[in-house]
């Protein structure tokens, strides 16, 4: 076995998740906490804990099957709680792939406990992980000086930098499409916005030598390729070596202040904000400057990629007729109200939310409550730093009694807004940037 780490920090990521690898499943899951979880009562329940959960006891209870989920539950929209994340949605538990409903996203800056988790393959163990002799390689035929730094190297030798960076998963929104594409089924919570606090990739990068003919990255992590074979990698993707060298390209140690959490690439990953979230390597060990387009797994299409030209939606597609995303296309979420909420007639309500648009800043937010017949501004924060979403706050009063919709829509400083439907049918169902929208009951009174 690994040695433990020693400092405090790491040892708290240690302390929340269990140290003996055999309890893989322990690690992750949050049974402890919430045994009524749907989870939890097909893991092990107590009889105790069902009772409570179900409003009474169970007089048949020694005829029930082990592993049972009562069915006063088993319809429960209640999810999987995964440690540390509890109030995601469990998209899938292998590998694990969990996103954040809107109202949990209502935060300036994302708390750890809100970041959505896509995973493409097996995390390292917790016990295998050891912030203190974790080591990054840097290499490739376009490194002239191939070279390895410890996390506490990396903090010693380079600058130290924090910026606020949007995250989203190339396939957020991908559940709209029709005729359904295959793959996680987003809904809109695979984003988010934390800080992160690293050393700039390109001061790393450019202390072990960028050759001229250089053009890509390539990133490596310590995740395992879902099958188990170890000679396949789970993911190992890049951007283009003028994104890498970016001031805000970040090999990050830090999400709002703390260690990394586990699931988001603990104790090391790249960010780079504004693309999709792929290109942030997580478990970060290797990163490669390449004098070609990188090819690691899942760099070619149809991964990551979408068709050069609009086709019928169900189109078969060439692979040679693919492109690989780059800048994510303008996007906002309405964090606030909740969808669902009551509303008092003649009493204003606050609407709020987030907007981002890859590379490029958000212009304008505008929202509607007439099913788009009409629109007004929405104030328009600028971003703390470039690639951070920017919030938008407005108030809305509602005409008379009945049924509304929120809708909000983004439009990037090049003029480019959200559509209101489900753009561009693409074979892997990426960049449905169509406009957020909530529901409102407006009453006369609200209890
Ligand atoms: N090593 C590694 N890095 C990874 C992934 C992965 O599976 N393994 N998933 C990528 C994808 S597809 C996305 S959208 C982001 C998600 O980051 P998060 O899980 O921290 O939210 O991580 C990226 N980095
Ligand atoms: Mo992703």
């Amino acid at each position: 076995m690994k040695k433990r780490p020693t400092d405090t920090k790491a040892r708290g990521i240690h302390e929340l998740y269990s140290d003996d690898p055999e309890m893989a499943d322990k690690q992750l899951w949050d049974r402890e906490v919430d045994p009524t979880s749907r989870r939890g009562f097909l893991k092990r329940s107590s009889l105790l804990a069902m009772a409570a959960a179900v409003g009474g006891s169970i007089p048949f209870a020694n005829h029930m099957p082990g592993g049972l989920i009562p069915a006063a539950l088993a319809q429960s929209n209640e999810s999987f709680q995964l440690k540390g994340k509890e109030g995601l949605t469990v998209l899938n538990d292998r590998p694990i792939n969990a996103e954040t409903p809107p109202h949990l996203l209502d935060d300036d800056i994302t708390p750890a406990r809100h970041m959505f988790v896509r995973n493409n393959g097996i995390p390292p163990a917790i016990a295998d992980i050891d912030a203190d002799t974790w080591q990054l390689e840097i290499g490739g035929e376009s490194c002239k000086n191939p070279q390895s730094f410890s996390i506490a190297e990396l903090k010693e030798q380079f600058e130290h930098h924090t910026y606020q960076l949007q995250v989203e998963c190339g396939g957020n929104g991908r559940s709209e499409f029709v005729p359904s594409a295959s793959g996680n089924q987003w809904t809109t919570g695979a984003v988010a916005c934390p800080t992160f606090t690293g050393v700039r990739l390109r001061d790393v990068l450019e202390a072990c030598g960028i050759a001229d003919d250089a053009v890509y990255t390539g990133n490596y992590g310590a995740d395992a390729h879902a099958s188990g074979n170890p000679d396949k990698d789970a993911i190992s993707r890049g951007v283009p070596i003028e994104k890498a060298l970016e001031d805000e390209s970040l090999i990050a140690w830090a999400m709002n202040g703390e260690d990394i959490p586990y699931l988001n690439g603990y104790p090391l990953r790249v960010v780079c904000g504004g693309w999709p979230g792929s290109v942030s390597g997580k478990w970060l060990k290797r990163i490669v400057i390449r004098n070609q387009k990188h090819d690691g797994t899942k760099m070619a299409a149809p991964s990551y990629s979408v068709p050069q030209h609009p086709v019928a939606p169900g189109s078969q597609v060439p692979l040679e007729d693919f492109v690989t995303i780059q800048s994510m296309p303008v996007k906002s979420l309405v964090t606030f109200p909740q969808s669902g909420a009551d509303q008092a007639l003649g009493e204003a309500m606050t609407v709020r939310g987030h907007a981002w648009a890859g590379d490029l800043a958000v212009k304008k937010v505008q929202v509607s409550i007439d099913f788009g017949a009409t629109w007004h501004d929405a104030e328009l924060k600028n971003p703390p730093n470039r690639l951070a979403w920017q919030r938008w706050t407005t108030s809305v009063e509602f005409p008379e009694p009945g049924y509304f919709e929120v809708w909000a829509r983004a439009t990037d400083e090049n003029g480019l807004s959200q559509p209101m439907v489900v753009p561009g049918w693409n074979p892997k169902g990426y960049l449905n940037n169509a406009c957020h929208r909530i529901a409102v009951q407006v009453a006369e009174e609200v209890s």
